[in-house]
């Protein structure tokens, strides 16, 4: 009995990567060991469970290691389908709300490090594609779930609150370090949202300190840039 509920995840406390895995484990209630990593010498115990891309997140389910946070996020789902659900029942929901979870993951959050590591021309770039993207990404989730946005108070969070909210919440940190990438004029619908869910208790104990954070990007990467 014990044994069913050994959970342990490795993570990195800066990683929206890894507060996603954090704050869907305090969402469903579930205990959990953290372990935190240092990721300039990576523990043996994280290569061993994710020799492929000896990356954190790792959540380790009585002694059974799964990489990639967004495949976590589901196992969690659907293992401990007795408390608050993530992903919506119906199937067809189900496939919007992962296809929205999936292009923010891989089209929008690939666009921010670019606009911190670089400079001039080629950040401006970054910048505009960033602003498209997430112009698409608001008019298709506003279509797409026409009664759920703006986020509503009280609402369980669920797939995409988690995935999104965990990535532009610390959006102050970001302004503060590398200037406005997005702001209410420009994406009212996400604004609102990223707002709401902020204020939400679990967020909130889940995010970074917003000073903490600040120092982190300023060393890691405008360090590069004296
Ligand atoms: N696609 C992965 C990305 C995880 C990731 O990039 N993790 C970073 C921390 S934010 C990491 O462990 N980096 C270590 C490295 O690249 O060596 C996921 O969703 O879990």
């Amino acid at each position: 009995m014990e044994k069913q509920n050994e959970v342990v995840l490795f993570g990195t406390w800066a990683s929206a990567f890894c507060k996603r895995v954090e704050l869907a484990l305090k969402i469903k209630g579930i205990p959990y060991e953290y372990v935190e990593e240092d990721l300039t010498n990576k523990s043996e115990s994280l290569l061993h469970y994710n020799p492929v891309h000896k990356k954190v997140p790792v959540l380790v389910h009585n002694g059974k290691p799964i990489s990639e946070s967004l495949v976590i996020l589901e196992y969690i789902d659907e293992c401990w389908n007795n408390t608050p659900k993530l992903l919506p029942e119906d199937p067809y929901q189900r496939a919007k709300v992962r296809f929205w979870v999936n292009f923010f993951d891989h089209q929008i959050m690939a666009r921010l490090l670019p606009i911190i590591m670089t400079r001039g021309e080629e950040r401006e770039k970054a910048i505009k594609e960033f602003n498209e993207l997430l112009k698409v990404f608001e008019e298709g989730i506003n279509k797409d779930f026409p009664e759920e946005f703006p986020f509503l108070e009280g609402k369980t969070l669920g797939y995409l609150d988690i995935v999104v909210g965990t990535a532009l919440c610390n959006y102050e940190a970001f302004h503060e370090v590398v200037d406005v990438v997005f702001s209410p004029e420009k994406n009212p619908v996400i604004m609102a949202w990223v707002k709401a869910l902020k204020n939400h208790p679990s967020m909130k104990e889940t995010l970074p300190p917003h000073d903490k954070f600040v120092d982190k990007m300023r060393e890691k990467y405008l360090g590069q840039y004296p």
